[in-house]
């Protein structure tokens, strides 16, 4: 088989994103536009021989493809061994699973996450380093700087593969090898008291359903919620994963995942249910008529850690990205561990938990994790839960209750106006940018501003900085603001506008959440314009 040298086009567009690389599929399928990517990536870890590599996706439209023309590509730059998940298959936290049992140098992750998939939709890529965890900060610009100065890569002659069974290829000195895509990851899941569990899901009196999205949570939900802690057939619904997701949006809010909110809040509503993304490393969980914010699902998971075996010794520290509400810092400080604040986007944990400085980590946009893998990991967030419920024999909502009642309640809303005009978001940002100095003092319906900066992050492991991370704005009711753009979306921008603020009157722990920030939500308006540049009344999607 020879190796062959194909000189491609030059592509100036493939910085990475909170989370790799994100296009619209028609963009991937440009001759040499994936190629391009994969071979910066295989320029920044060279020499590539000796290695092993995991690849993988979330088996969106152009998964299979682009699995193929990644085997071809690696097994030309000399990897001695690829690990294929079968079908093209892994979720992102699985090949985080992988990586690091298989002793990998690292995987390529083939998934646009929560964006929506088919011909039309979005298409994503990867590059997860030895650790398991997404390339940090520094090695996602050494990719970047490698993609503007490609000008060959390297690939095979040779016909696709069958990745539909679990087999060993041999292609030229690499092997490749064709395997299961849950096993690794169902043994890491150990970490939960799957007898209680299992005890839980079998009475008869306990109902649950998880909601696959058709996205790549599904074979992996069956393996361990039905198979292994005995839960009825049917409790995994969409489990199948879909080239176009079965037409649905895989992301896990209540607006998009309808069909499993309508279940928990019916006639007949069920205990517990949880939705996953389109690469399995986000989790909404919801309770009988209860909805669970992501930042108490981390305060709460931090709070009762160590009733959960793989937790027992309790925690290291924690970590939160920074628009994440504060709960998850109350906890830290009565428990005396360090509370992390970092960015957004999962990169920034990575270093923090290699170093042993936290155990649990966690963002407000559904993604909550631990040391047990370097992504965040939505069946394992769910699996916590179950097992939190088994042991405190308590319902879900009872036991975000008690800790409202122990801890507050960070009231936490997150307003997204999607596909805006480019240039006026980023004019809106600039513009607030400039007045950040003079806000303090100032008062917005009826809200005094204590403070507000432009959020920076100096890393505690590499000391690397990362500047320009969101807007913040703090009031003197203890509300705060946070205003940032997008990095994962393909059309337009994003704005994502973050509210949160801290209640410890136990009698206001009953009111919903856009009643308790609706000041916060005025403020936010009249101090950044929101509805001026946007062109937008309200948001698109609020969680
Ligand atoms: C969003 C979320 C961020 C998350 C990222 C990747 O990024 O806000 O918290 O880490 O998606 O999640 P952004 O830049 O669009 O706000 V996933 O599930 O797409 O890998
Ligand atoms: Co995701």
């Amino acid at each position: 088989m020879r190796v062959k040298y194909i000189s491609g086009p030059t592509f100036e567009d493939q910085k990475p994103g909170t989370s790799g690389l994100r296009k619209k599929v028609v963009e991937f399928q440009q001759p040499g536009h994936l190629e391009n990517f994969v071979q910066a990536i295989f320029n920044t870890i060279a020499p590539c021989a000796g290695k092993t590599l995991v690849i993988g996706g979330d088996g969106r439209f152009y998964n299979r493809q682009a699995i193929q023309v990644i085997i071809r590509m690696a097994a030309a730059s000399g990897f001695s061994r690829l690990l294929v998940g079968q079908g093209g298959i892994l979720s992102t936290p699985a090949a985080s699973c992988i990586i690091r049992k298989q002793r990998a140098c690292g995987g390529i992750i083939l998934s646009a996450s929560h964006n929506p998939g088919g011909p039309d939709g979005d298409f994503g890529i990867k590059f997860n380093a030895e650790n398991g965890g997404p390339a940090t900060e520094k090695l996602s610009d050494e990719i970047y700087r490698q993609t503007l100065s490609v000008d060959q890569y390297l690939t095979l002659e040779t016909k696709d593969m069958d990745l539909d069974q679990q087999q060993l290829y041999q292609l030229a000195d690499t092997r490749v090898e064709v395997i299961d895509p849950v096993a690794d990851y169902a043994e890491l899941m150990a970490l939960f008291d799957f007898d209680s569990m299992a005890a839980l899901l079998t009475r008869g009196k306990f109902r649950m359903c998880f909601d696959a999205m058709h996205a790549v949570t599904g074979p992996y939900a069956r393996e361990i919620i039905e198979n292994r802690l005995g839960a009825p057939e049917g409790t995994v619904i969409n489990g199948v994963p879909l080239e176009d997701f079965g037409g649905g949006h895989p992301d896990p809010n209540q607006v998009h995942a309808h069909e499993l909110v309508a279940l928990l809040n019916g006639d007949d509503p069920l205990d517990f249910g949880a939705a996953s993304d389109g690469d399995g490393d986000r989790n909404m969980i919801h309770g009988k008529g209860f909805y669970l914010n992501p930042c108490d699902s981390l305060a709460i998971m931090a709070a009762n850690a160590s009733l959960i075996p793989g937790y027992a010794r309790g925690l290291a520290g924690v970590a939160r990205s920074m628009p994440t509400s504060r709960a998850a810092d109350r906890v830290a400080k009565r428990l005396q561990i360090t509370s992390y604040e970092t960015p957004t986007g999962w990169k920034f944990f990575g270093n923090l938990l290699d170093a042993g400085k936290i155990t649990l980590c966690g963002e407000e946009s559904f993604g909550t994790g631990s040391d047990h893998v370097r992504e965040k990991d939505g069946l394992w967030a769910v699996l916590f839960w179950l097992n939190l419920i088994a042991v405190k024999q308590q319902p879900l909502c009872e036991i975000v209750r008690n800790h409202w009642a122990e801890y507050g309640r960070d009231y936490f809303t997150r307003h997204d106006y999607e596909a805006v005009d480019s240039a006026s978001a980023l004019q809106m940002i600039a513009a607030l940018r400039k007045r950040l100095a003079d806000l303090p003092g100032q008062e917005f319906a009826g809200l005094g501003i204590e403070s507000a900066d432009d959020f920076r992050y100096s890393e505690p492991v590499d000391g690397s900085e990362s500047t320009a991370q969101g807007i913040r704005i703090y009031f003197d009711n203890g509300g705060r603001l946070v205003l940032r753009l997008s990095g994962t979306g393909t059309r337009g921008a994003t704005l994502r506008v973050y509210l949160d603020r801290y209640q410890n009157d136990p009698t206001l722990f009953g009111q919903e959440p856009q009643k308790a920030l609706a000041p916060l939500i005025e403020a936010a308006d009249q101090i950044a314009g929101i509805q001026k540049y946007t062109g937008r009344s309200k948001p698109d999607v609020i969680t």
